[in-house]
């Protein structure tokens, strides 16, 4: 792994290094995973999920904080396996791109995909989210990369449908539940894993990654509707979801093309 590598979506007006001092640090996140580097290890479980399929009745909130939206997680969603700690999810979080171009944090080979969803936990030997997220061991956040591909995504549906009453920056709306899990690769076998940190300010050096190898496939529109998100809050040139430039959306999709791209 390449550290550290510029992230794309700190919050505007940060000046990360001199504001803070832990995202000079020596594992800053994200990084570029040179899979030919990858070590095989042994020791690295399959990832187990418990706990992520929530019913309709179990509302969610969901929150435009600026440069991403954010869902709420309640306490019950677990995370075993991996790295054999026990973790709790929090919240999750999609870095969506912009017209200009596709917005993965991590990157593979080099390779930025369209998009990133991020689902953020904390160890359990740890009380409080705020509490872990300062200890070396404190948190884990599960990340998958998004592409364009064949149709919509069913579970990606669920969040993206609800982005026109969050535009706004500070918006919030409730999200039924549904299933979460359904939001990450059916393969949850193959990851890469390493120790590195927040992606953003205030940069704690304390999260163990997953990047899963399956990628997640949405639609070109729902996609877009995702970049939009993000234009609304950026000086960037508009782009809604039926004018957003196909040529900007495909370059993410490089030497694995699909049909859609
Ligand atoms: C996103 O990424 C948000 C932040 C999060 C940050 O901007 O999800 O969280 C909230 C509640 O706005 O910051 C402290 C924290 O979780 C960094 O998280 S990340 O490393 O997974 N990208
Ligand atoms: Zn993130």
């Amino acid at each position: 792994f390449q550290q550290p590598y510029q992230p794309l979506s700190w919050p505007f007006g940060h000046r990360a290094h001199e504001d803070y001092l832990d995202c000079g640090g020596t594992k800053q996140s994200p990084v570029n995973v040179d899979a030919a580097q990858a070590i095989f290890s042994p020791d690295l479980r399959p990832i187990q999920l418990s706990g992520y399929s929530l019913p309709a009745n179990k509302l969610l909130k969901l929150k435009n904080n600026g440069h991403t939206v954010v869902l709420e997680l309640p306490e019950s969603l677990a995370l075993t396996g991996g790295y054999a700690q026990q973790y709790r999810a929090v919240q999750l979080h999609l870095h969506w791109g912009s017209p200009s171009g596709p917005g993965s944090e991590h990157t593979v080979n080099g390779r930025r995909f369209a998009a990133e969803i991020h689902v953020v936990h904390y160890n359990t030997k740890y009380d409080s989210f705020t509490e872990a997220m300062v200890h070396p061991d404190g948190l884990a956040v599960l990340g998958a990369f998004l592409e364009v591909g064949h149709g919509e995504n069913q579970y990606y549906h669920e969040i993206i449908k609800h982005l026109p009453e969050i535009q706004e920056v500070g918006q919030e709306t409730l999200v039924p539940g549904f299933n979460i899990a359904g939001l990450l690769p059916a393969n949850l076998k193959f990851y890469f894993h390493y120790n590195g940190s927040l992606t953003t300010p205030p940069c704690y050096q304390t999260v163990k990654w997953t990047i899963f190898n399956q990628t997640m496939l949405l639609s070109h529109r729902q996609v877009c509707q995702g970049n939009e998100l993000l234009a609304g809050s950026l000086p960037a040139s508009p782009c809604n979801w039926y004018r957003c430039p196909v040529p900007v959306i495909c370059s993410s999709c490089g030497s694995q093309r699909r049909d859609g791209c």
